[in-house]
């Protein structure tokens, strides 16, 4: 048996992830896109890293978690790797920051990514929008992945579907990608465990799920502990999932504007079964529609995620008032 610190010990991705802190599939990103690790195969084809390995992706994703972009650390040694984060111990740790772009370089650079990635759309080429996609990630962080890159890119498919330049496919591969990705869009490090918690969900009839989705991964990271559970669920579970969680606010998302009088009934049961010291939330493109609901059973009404943001730092820290 291999022993420790051994340069030949030989570990499966799911060993560096757990001992390394970095999830499996952003392991193979830093791997493809900037060769942050070179991993040998076994006979059956799978990876296998040495200790040298995980100490460096331990180290970069310190760094990165610093706000180093990946792209210009991911080949230091691991003696540049020490001494860049030597004066850097007790920063805050963020997941996927990418500090390193001012905030309109970011947004240049999504746009950038939204023509490339449409272009694959249009082209039905999975891999290579997968590869983008990972390489924004990287590059942008996750807020802004979801905020400048994801939503416009997301809403320019549907438009385009209406328009008939694209098909119902082209969405379903997107989103499908989209959702395998959640789990490095997420907060890669462990929330405290008195981090306040937060159920997101849509209404019975919201059968549009990827608002939700994004929205929960917004407030992950922002240290929430989010459970997220899908779209399309009746007031009483969604209150079900508030008890079995102590949660102090429960996300909604709105995105089909409908006459029918399912959404408002469900809001004002809803708020009934949680009471007033549960936030409740809505957002998303509908959430105008119902607007009267909304004022009456008195949600929190989010124009945007930048106002997201604001309300979870607030509703974090002071709960509702
Ligand atoms: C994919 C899709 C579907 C899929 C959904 C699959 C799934 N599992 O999610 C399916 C096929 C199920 C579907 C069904 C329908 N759809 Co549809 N669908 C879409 C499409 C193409 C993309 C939706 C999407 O995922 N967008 C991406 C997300 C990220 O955007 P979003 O939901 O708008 O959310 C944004 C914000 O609202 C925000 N957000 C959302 N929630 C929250 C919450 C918080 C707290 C915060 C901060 C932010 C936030 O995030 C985004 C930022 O802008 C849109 C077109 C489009 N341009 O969006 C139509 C669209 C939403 N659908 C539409 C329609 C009409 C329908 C159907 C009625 C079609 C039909 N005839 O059956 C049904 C209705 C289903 C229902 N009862 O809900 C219309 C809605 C129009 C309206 N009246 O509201 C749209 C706009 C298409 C169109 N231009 O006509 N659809």
């Amino acid at each position: 048996m291999a022993s420790f610190n051994d340069d030949s010990a030989q570990y499966l991705i799911s060993t560096v992830s757990k001992r390394s802190g970095v999830k499996s599939d952003l392991v193979r990103a830093w791997e493809r896109r900037y060769q942050a690790v070179t991993p040998t195969r076994t006979a059956g084809g799978h990876r296998v890293y040495t200790d040298q390995d995980i100490a460096r992706l331990k180290l970069l994703n310190q760094a990165t978690s610093n706000g180093h972009s990946i792209s210009q650390i991911a080949r230091f040694s691991l003696d540049d790797l020490k001494n860049l984060l030597k004066n850097e111990t007790g920063t805050t740790v963020q997941a996927l920051p990418a500090l390193t772009y001012a905030a309109h370089d970011r947004i240049y650079l999504a746009e950038d990514y939204i023509e490339k990635c449409y272009a694959t759309v249009l082209a039905f080429d999975a891999r290579s929008l997968e590869s983008h996609f990972e390489n924004a990630i990287v590059e942008l962080g996750s807020e802004a992945f979801i905020e400048h890159l994801l939503t416009p890119l997301l809403t320019r498919i549907g438009d385009r579907w209406k328009t008939g330049e694209l098909r119902p496919v082209h969405e379903h591969m997107t989103s499908a990608i989209i959702r395998s990705l959640t789990y490095i869009l997420r907060n890669n490090n462990p929330c405290a465990a008195d981090s306040p918690r937060m159920i997101v969900s849509t209404p019975i009839g919201q059968l549009h799920e990827l608002g939700a989705l994004l929205a929960a991964i917004m407030a992950e990271l922002k240290g929430w502990q989010v459970t997220y559970l899908g779209a399309n669920l009746p007031a009483e579970e969604i209150a079900a999932a508030v008890k079995y969680t102590n949660a102090r606010a429960v996300t909604i998302s709105l995105s089909f504007s409908t006459d029918d009088h399912v959404v408002p009934k469900e809001l004002r049961r809803l708020k009934k079964l949680i009471g007033n010291n549960v936030a409740l939330i809505v957002g998303g493109r509908a959430a105008a529609h119902f607007k009267s609901v909304l004022d009456e059973v008195e949600v929190l009404n989010i124009q945007s995620y930048e106002h997201f943001r604001r309300l979870l730092d607030k509703l974090g820290t002071n709960g509702v008032e």
